[in-house]
């Protein structure tokens, strides 16, 4: 039997040109191999075909336009032709996944109504004088207490529930309050109990406090300048130590690995237990912050300068909790795509309260919940300090951080109160100690560490008589060793387990501690706790006593390290657990194997002149895409990553082809499910659309270019974004990913100030590769031609994927159509493409005056257009050369200058620029799409007279030749510039330049644009 495969719906294009033929007649193909690649005026997309068999005949060629109907190929076709089954593949597919995820919610609900360990429970109740009817209220509260008590918490939980909602539809539109009590979420008796040995845990943390304080004391002993931190980890010990000795497991040979993010400036503490472990010298404990001999230790986690240890840099507040939610994101994508298993890995992420400041904290726990990160947990550490003081003093930060991640839809642990203060609870009949907690304002409680159990007991408890009674048995010393849950092994212990195990939501757990924990009176709970870095003989024995640091008085003077004998039972603890977890934590390694770069003839198609065709070169890129999917080393392990601009860039056609990765599959028909570039999302897709979210894409794509040390698997990650909403957006976390050591490719499209044209001041680049340029491993270029990106591309490839540079790449492609010429024949092309500029043409027709032209982008046309106009009107010669890296030239002149001066007695190099333009004749003017200083860059590394034109200023919108006009780039201002440059070099009269002035309307008075 004969099939014929028809164009199928294309979306909103007429008349589209067949550019690659992709089978032949006798070929054998199955369903959905690709038989055409069609292209519009912006995107390209292959063909699939719905038939399987062989091909008869083919209808179209290369060049062909073709529309929605039209015969492709006819095909013998066998037994699995679509028309032969019943359902069309997508519908299939959406029953299939809707009855997977009907499944998945019946399993989600079992589990939501385990029943709860029962225990007698009763509803205190504090006599509140806005009640009108006290025995109505104790009424309903008994019930609710019996239905507690019979039936469990969840019972009780759905009835107010339904409550609730009965009284919003009787019209009672009050909020139900997103906060739970302050008091702890896990009840006493619903904790797992720990089997560790609490008192080689104590001592073992004793230790590691001691050491981590000593670390950073001696430091700024010897260097004032040094600076660290003693306050934060102070306050957060128990929380690390209950995770290393208990929770958190190690890389090796037969797991994964879990991956904490370690609070930036809690690095003391992390450093303290490694020289436990055995891992870290005295000699490098004492080089804390001295890291420019090496051994030294780095300030804060950086992957860069410690890179068997650190995995993460966080201490730009605010990039650890984004980066970790999109870690535990990729991971999750790994396992669905079927690249890694999935072993119950977690990401843990630890956060200081005051860090929940930045917008960055809380940005994406919206995407935590909506795709059900339960592999990720975040302890915030509430010290209730930041660096200046209070994070709220006149509030409760953990109830309102309880209430954001509540209302996104987190598994919320609080753990406020230590096990000295059960007791209290329980025996707390009326509700008022409750009340009081509930009423206490941080800054109060922060105050109150300040002081003394008498303060306490006055300011606190004195608050009701019936809580001045509650502690009426306790000693003043009693009260002040009620302790805060955060610094209670038993709690903490509960709260990572309970976490580790909830299914179906990213948890939070928020950790009550005091900021300078044990500093005494000088750094506990005191305003200036943060910057506390030097502490008197006083404060040492204090701190020594405090936590019962056996050295003697001398040593403690001397600031000793303490470290037990190997043998000792703390030192065989603290590795016994580690070993029993896998290895020791945080280690960085990586056992990826690397990815085969793709034959160099892939991109041959790129190299040949588009003839006619106009194209930009983010159409080339989307096709050079198109091609990579056919590799099939590289094909799976590309990660396009996209926020919300697909269609802006052409890339729709992906969708279908790749599909959109979404966790649960996809739910609904899409509207255009007829068409060939619909929206399909797919639990194995491999789209990330990440929406309006450059912050969250750049994580994402962080995630994927570190998967080779946090997954042992190489990905090449392909982020593309508006370039103005790139490196300006989001800097830090770009300088985070070269410290990361993150490789793949950032794609800086739509790009150029005056190349994308209507959109204006806030859209137009003329300044992102500058950015790029600050990064040290960011590898940046700007080209203007397909064969040049391909060649770039290709290169990147290599040296990220294939060779394992730990370098990055940013790459801008423009809007702009136009056709491109091939690939000069010159064998030391590639060469200077991937250098940084090669010489594209030579004007020679007089052989008298000469300049030299240097472009970049699409600036670079303006220059040939502009070179012709000077040959044919004005008998002026010119080299031109096309410059795809300002930025690559300078690093090597920079490190060619740097090499001659400091051996002035050997030969001296040739910096490329000069191995370039060092032999040519004539000054060079050069020019590109960016601000002077882009050009300006190689400026020094020639010896002739230089001169630069750019786009400095504020972008606005216009047609491009209007701004090209404007920001005087343009092949008119060119010319102009051009003679006037040989004017003042004296190589032409001045009256030309004065003429072309005049021609091109150029007004010599109007300001510079950068005042426009
Ligand atoms: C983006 C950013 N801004 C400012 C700082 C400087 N800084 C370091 S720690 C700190 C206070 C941190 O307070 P918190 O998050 O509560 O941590 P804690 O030390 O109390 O655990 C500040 C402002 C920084 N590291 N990063
Ligand atoms: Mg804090």
């Amino acid at each position: 039997m004969s099939d014929k495969l028809l164009i199928p719906d294309i979306g909103d294009f007429d008349k589209v040109e067949v550019i690659e033929l992709l089978v032949k007649v006798g070929d054998q193909i199955n369903l959905n191999d690709s038989v055409v690649t069609i292209e519009s005026d912006k995107s390209s997309v292959e063909i699939p075909s719905t038939i399987s068999g062989k091909i008869e005949s083919i209808n179209v060629k290369v060049g062909d336009k073709v529309s929605k109907g039209d015969l492709l190929l006819s095909i013998e076709s066998s037994k699995e032709s679509t028309s032969e089954k019943p359902i069309p593949k997508d519908t299939e597919s959406i029953i299939k996944q809707a009855e997977s995820v009907l499944k998945n919610e019946k399993k989600e609900e079992t589990t939501q109504q385990r029943p709860v360990e029962e225990k007698k429970q009763t509803i205190n109740q504090v006599t509140n004088h806005n009640d009108i009817d006290p025995l109505e209220t104790q009424d309903w509260l008994e019930s609710l207490a019996a239905v507690v008590e019979k039936d469990g918490n969840q019972r009780a939980h759905f009835l107010i529930k339904e409550l609730i909602n009965k009284a919003y539809r009787e019209g009672a539109n009050i909020p139900y309050t997103q906060h739970t009590p302050y008091i702890n979420t896990i009840p006493p008796e619903a904790e797992a109990k720990s089997n560790g040995d609490q008192n080689i845990e104590r001592r073992i943390r004793s230790l590691i406090r001691w050491n981590a304080a000593a670390m950073v004391v001696r430091a700024n002993k010897k260097f004032p300048e040094l600076g660290g931190h003693i306050g934060t980890f102070a306050s957060a010990a128990t929380l690390y130590d209950v995770g290393m000795n208990h929770f958190w497991r190690a890389k090796n040979n037969k797991f994964g690995g879990d991956l904490v993010y370690f609070q930036g400036h809690s690095a003391p503490g992390i450093y303290a237990r490694a020289f436990l472990e055995g891992r870290l010298n005295e000699k490098q404990l004492d080089n804390f912050r001295q890291e420019v001999k090496p051994g030294g230790l780095s300030s804060y986690p950086h992957p860069w300068l410690m890179p068997n240890f650190w995995q993460f840099p966080t201490v730009s507040m605010g990039l650890g909790p984004m980066l970790a939610i999109y870690q535990a994101r990729h991971m999750k994508y790994l396992i669905n795509r079927g690249l890694i298993k999935d072993e119950g890995r977690k990401v843990w992420a630890f956060l200081g309260d005051g860090e929940m400041d930045e917008p960055e904290s809380l940005g994406a726990i919206g995407l935590a919940a909506r795709e059900k990160l339960d592999n990720l947990i975040f302890v915030v550490n509430c010290n209730l300090q930041r660096l200046d003081g209070p994070v709220r003093g006149n509030g409760k930060i953990i109830q309102e951080l309880e209430g954001s991640f509540r209302g996104a839809g987190w598994n919320v642990i609080k753990v406020i109160w230590g096990s000295y203060w059960d007791s209290l609870i329980a025996n707390d009949k009326t509700g008022h100690l409750v009340k009081i907690m509930n009423e206490t304002v941080d800054g109060e409680y922060q105050a109150m560490k300040a002081r003394d159990g008498a303060y306490v007991r006055e300011k606190f408890f004195g608050k009701y008589p019936e809580t001045q009674e509650l502690v009426s048995s306790l000693s003043d010393k009693d009260i002040w060793r009620l302790n805060r849950g955060g610094h209670d092994p038993h709690k903490v212990y509960a709260a990572y387990e309970k976490a580790s195990k909830n299914q179906g939501s990213p948890t939070v757990i928020l950790a009550k501690t005091i900021k300078g924990y044990g500093m005494g009176k000088t750094g506990e709970s005191v305003n200036t706790t943060h910057q506390t870095k030097k502490l008197d003989v006083d404060d040492l024995l204090y701190y020594r006593d405090r936590f019962d640091v056996p050295l003697t008085d001398e040593q403690v003077k001397n600031i000793e390290y303490f470290k037990p004998d190997e043998k000792s039972l703390e030192i065989r603890y603290i590795k016994e657990k580690r070993m029993n977890l896998g290895g020791f934590l945080p280690e960085r390694t990586t056992y990826s194997k690397s990815i085969k770069a793709p034959a160099k003839d892939i991109f041959n198609f790129m190299k040949v002149s588009t003839g006619e065709k106009e194209m930009s070169t983010t159409m080339a890129l989307v096709r050079m895409f198109t091609n990579l999917l056919r590799d099939k080393n590289v094909s799976p392990r590309l990660v396009p990553i996209i926020p919300d601009e697909a269609r802006t860039f052409g890339m729709e056609g992906f969708f279908q082809k790749i599909g959109i990765y979404a966790h649960e599959g996809q739910k609904y028909e899409p509207e255009d499910s007829a068409q060939l570039s619909s929206y399909r999302e797919d639990k194995s897709g491999q789209v990330l659309e990440e929406g309006i979210n450059e912050a969250g894409a750049m994580s994402s794509w962080i995630a994927a270019a570190t998967a080779y040390t946090n997954h042992d698997i190489e990905m090449i990650p392909i982020y593309i974004f508006y370039s103005m909403f790139g490196f300006q957006r989001i800097g830090d976390l770009a300088w985070a990913a070269g410290d990361s050591q993150a490789r793949g490719f950032l794609i800086g499209a739509t790009a150029g100030r005056t190349t994308l044209a209507g959109e204006g001041l806030q859209h137009q680049d003329g300044h992102s590769h500058l950015i790029a340029s600050t990064i040290p491993n960011c590898v940046s270029y700007d080209p203007t031609f397909h064969y040049e990106l391909a060649v770039i591309f290709r290169e990147g490839l290599r040296r990220m994927h294939e060779k394992n540079e730990n370098v990055f790449y940013y790459i801008t492609t423009m809007n702009e159509n136009y056709s491109h010429p091939s690939m000069p024949k010159d064998k030391n092309c590639e060469e200077g493409i991937l250098k940084g500029m090669y010489k594209i043409k030579e004007f020679n027709r007089y052989g008298k005056t000469k300049i030299q032209l240097l472009g970049s982008g699409t600036i670079l046309r303006e220059m040939m257009a502009a070179a012709e106009v000077l040959q044919n009107e004005y008998q002026i010669d010119s080299e031109i050369w096309s410059v795809t890296s300002f930025n690559e030239l300078r690093k090597d002149g920079m490190e060619v200058e740097r090499y001659n001066l400091l051996n002035p007695d050997k030969e001296q190099k040739i910096s490329f620029v000069e191995q370039c333009l060092g032999k040519t004749e004539g000054p060079i003017m050069a020019a590109s799409d960016y601000m002077r200083i882009n050009s300006d860059q190689i400026r020094p590394y020639t010896n002739k007279s230089f001169y630069s034109l750019g786009t400095d200023g504020y972008g606005r919108s216009d047609t491009r030749k209007n701004l090209r006009n404007f920001f005087e780039v343009d092949k008119e201002h060119i010319v102009a510039y051009g003679l006037s440059v040989l004017a003042k070099e004296q190589l032409i009269a001045s009256k030309y330049a004065k003429e072309a002035i005049k021609k091109y309307n150029i007004d010599g008075s109007k300001p510079m644009p950068t005042k426009l």
